[in-house]
């Protein structure tokens, strides 16, 4: 296994649109689970293919305290049950440092493939309905930034540049 590196806003590879995954193979598992030791280092809830650069439809989740339920989604189609909106402070590993209110359906289903290829259907509610939006947007190459004000959105950008330039 291994960590990988994660795609920081304004990073133009995070617009990418990720393709669907033709077939769940080794390489796609292998993935994975470089995904998870990826989220669980940073640490993190839950984490797109796009944030590592790799522009195929899959994502990780785990919203346990102790790591212990890690959840896989590859090429996931949502559903919303319940048009009523959730507001949510949301983060991202991609916009470190950075929390911002957002409103989302709070009920939906998701259809997926598992990491064995299998199809499953889910319905979700909470902060798992959250974050999984907020991760297929990644795959749709957006970012929760983009529900914010032209404003607020340039503020942070301003200070992530700054940081990234002093790393560089
Ligand atoms: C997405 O985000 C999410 O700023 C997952 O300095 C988050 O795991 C969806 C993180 C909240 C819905 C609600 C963020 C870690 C982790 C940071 C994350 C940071 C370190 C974010
Ligand atoms: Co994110």
């Amino acid at each position: 296994m291994a960590t990988l590196e994660i795609l920081e806003f304004p990073d133009p590879r995070l617009r990418t649109v990720a393709s669907p995954v033709g077939s769940v193979t080794d390489a796609t598992r292998s993935l994975i689970d470089d995904m998870l030791e990826t989220m669980y280092a940073a640490p993190g809830i839950g984490l797109a293919a796009t944030q590592v650069d790799v522009h195929e439809r899959l994502l990780v989740m785990d919203l346990s305290d102790d790591q212990s339920a890690p959840m896989v989604f590859i090429n996931p189609e949502i559903e919303v049950l319940d048009p009523e909106l959730g507001e949510y402070d949301e983060g991202c590993l991609s916009v470190p440092g950075f929390y911002e209110t957002v409103n989302r359906p709070r009920r939906i289903r998701v259809s997926a493939q598992d990491r064995n290829g299998e199809h499953f259907t889910d319905e979700l509610e909470g902060l798992a309905a959250i974050c999984l939006q907020h991760e297929i947007d990644h795959l749709d190459g957006k970012l929760f930034v983009d529900y914010l004000s032209p404003l607020k959105r340039t503020r942070i950008r301003k200070k992530l540049e700054k940081t990234q330039r002093r790393r560089a």
